[in-house]
């Protein structure tokens, strides 16, 4: 037991022993864990209780499994061009990453174990705006099942792994939990298909990769590692290689926008409607709202293949950045 813990850390231990209901119990816990500094000293320690407080609410869930309940922080409704679950061990960067590029907040700290739940936030990538959540770390002992059902949803997963540290083991154990949940990397399909899986397209990024001195680290673990897995080297704390992540992001989603435009005025550029590739005129009209799907007489093109306000069918299939005038 650390000697240097606050005098509210044995307060609120006080209160958690004496708590009745395993709602209480959990709640005691969290208020604990929030009590205790972070430094060297006490990393043993919140690991400790942070493991029995994922044990607690895995047995207070399976209870609960009835129907009834508070809604879980892991089922976060999707917002903008895509859903992305940034997953990886503990103290690689994932926060630090969100906390960089996104309007969240999460806290970031040099001591592993920080973050314990998921937290959303909006990326731009140029005009569209793409959901990433930082999620606690990925550690076979106290990963709590509804972060599966999250991964399940999402449209992309990015691993991240810490350059510095044994990156190549964090990724391939990472990818065999994965896979022992049914979550198989949309590049390992055919090697393990069976029906209930759930395939995703899944990006490796090698975090820690701030300048030319680190360079080698990424060679070792290129060396290291298959040539089928895609991956990256990214810094989240120098931003090097960021602008080639947000585009390796945005092919795999694949999404495109399209911009409308109303007869006789100008497109608004900077607010497009994003919609997954292979869309159609028809595709757009639903997305737009019923009433153009229903209604609409003509359609109207700018941009692909040169395109300058031709008429186009209900099934011409769109580009990414064309201009669509739908006329009722
Ligand atoms: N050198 C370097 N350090 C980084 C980089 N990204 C994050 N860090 C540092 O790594 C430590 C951990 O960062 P976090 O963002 O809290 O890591 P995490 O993956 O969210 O950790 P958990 O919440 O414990 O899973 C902090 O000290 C960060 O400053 C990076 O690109 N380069
Ligand atoms: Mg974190």
């Amino acid at each position: 037991m650390p000697t240097n813990l606050p005098p509210e850390y044995f307060a609120v231990e006080e209160k958690y022993k004496a708590a009745q209901t395993p709602e209480e119990q959990i709640e005691l816990l969290e208020e604990l864990i929030s009590t205790i500094p972070k430094h060297k000293g006490t990393d043993h320690l919140r690991a400790d209780l942070r493991r029995r407080l994922s044990r607690m609410k895995e047995k207070s869930q399976a209870q609960k499994k009835s129907g009834k309940g508070s809604v879980s922080p892991y089922i976060i409704d999707k917002e903008g061009g895509g859903q992305v679950a940034l997953i990886g061990y503990a103290n690689v960067g994932k926060s630090t990453l969100v906390a960089e590029l996104t309007n969240a907040d999460p806290e970031v700290s040099p001591h592993p174990y920080t973050t314990w739940q998921p937290t959303p936030g909006m990326m731009a990538i140029g005009n569209v705006q793409v959901q990433v959540i930082d999620t606690p770390p990925v550690d076979r002992e106290f990963v709590e099942p509804e972060f599966f059902v999250m991964l399940r949803r999402a449209d992309m997963i990015l691993l991240m792994v810490d350059l510095e540290a044994d990156a190549l083991t964090q990724m391939e154990e990472t990818i065999k939990l994965l896979i022992e949940n049914r979550i198989v990397p949309l590049h390992l399909k055919d090697k393990y298909e069976l029906p209930g899986n759930r395939y995703i397209p899944l990006l490796v990024l090698g975090n820690k990769y701030d300048d030319e001195s680190t360079d080698e680290n990424y060679h070792i673990f290129c060396e290291l590692m298959d040539d089928e897995t895609p991956c990256l080297p990214i810094s989240a704390l120098t931003k090097r290689n960021i602008d080639v992540m947000k585009q390796r992001i945005y092919d795999t989603l694949g999404i495109m926008r399209i911009y409308s435009k109303s007869p006789g005025k100008e497109p608004d550029l900077t607010a497009p409607f994003v919609i997954h590739k292979g869309a159609t005129i028809e595709d757009f009209a639903l997305q737009l709202h019923r009433d153009f799907y229903d209604n609409f007489k003509s359609a109207r093109v700018w941009g692909s293949s040169d395109f300058d306000g031709q008429m186009v069918s209900r099934e011409y299939v769109l580009h990414d950045e064309d201009v669509v005038e739908l006329k009722i």
